[in-house]
């Protein structure tokens, strides 16, 4: 069994599961990956071994359990990177976390409306309220890669936690033709081009499981 291990749901649908897993993979962190098919009727059966929440993402990291994907991401900088999660400097460091808490707590309509299937791919026109919330995170990657992204394609220049919090957003914007400033755009691409972003919605796509209950709105 091997020290850190990263219990997932399907590639497919689960958002949360592709934060974590994208850092410890652009880092190189050797890792055991435990899929467990979301909404089937043993769901909670198998997830209540390894999950609190009985929800994934959860992080086993010898006798230590992570849950929730950003607090997952925070802890596997922490330990396991050297801090290498995050921008090394304290202004861009604050304004990463920011995005990022934004990120997991807000957007409440591109949680519901947009939710992320790596098999999609169609105009699904977005409601008021999801115009607004994409000119938000439209704004979010023009501004961050304005002001601290000049030594790389990431939001900070080099890789971060703020790239991975934002991958599963880039997957929805591709599925459902968000429209998108050209700096935006770029970022998306960029996003997408990741040769993990690329194997995860590639796997994703092979997955067969339906799923059988009510597809819950934030998956
Ligand atoms: N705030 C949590 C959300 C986790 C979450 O909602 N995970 C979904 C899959 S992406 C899940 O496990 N759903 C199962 C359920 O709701 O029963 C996080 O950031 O990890």
């Amino acid at each position: 069994m091997k020290d850190v291990r990263l219990v997932i749901g399907n590639k497919n649908y689960s958002s949360w599961s592709l934060c974590p897993w994208l850092l410890l993979k652009m880092f190189d962190v050797d890792f055991e990956e435990i899929q467990i098919a979301l909404y089937q009727d043993n769901t909670a059966e198998k997830l209540g071994p390894y999950s609190p929440s009985l929800k994934v993402p959860v992080l086993l990291h010898r006798e230590v359990t992570v849950w929730d994907s950003l607090s997952i991401c925070e802890y596997i900088s922490e330990e396991l990177l050297g801090g290498a999660g995050w921008p090394g400097n304290p202004k861009r460091k604050s304004n990463a976390r920011s995005i990022c808490a934004e990120m997991h707590s807000e957007f409440p309509h591109l949680k519901k409306d947009w939710p992320m299937n790596c098999k999609a791919s169609y105009r699904l026109l977005p409601s008021d309220a999801l115009v607004n919330e994409i000119a938000r995170i439209d704004a979010i990657w023009s501004c961050t890669r304005r002001r601290f992204g000049e030594t790389g394609n990431y939001l900070f220049g080099r890789f971060s936690i703020a790239d991975c919090m934002f991958a599963p957003v880039a997957v929805c914007f591709d599925a459902y033709g968000a429209e998108l400033s050209s700096d935006a755009y770029t970022y998306m691409q960029t996003l997408l081009d990741n040769p993990f972003v690329q194997k995860w919605i590639t796997e994703g796509r092979r997955e067969k499981e339906p799923l059988s209950i009510a597809y819950a709105s934030n998956a």
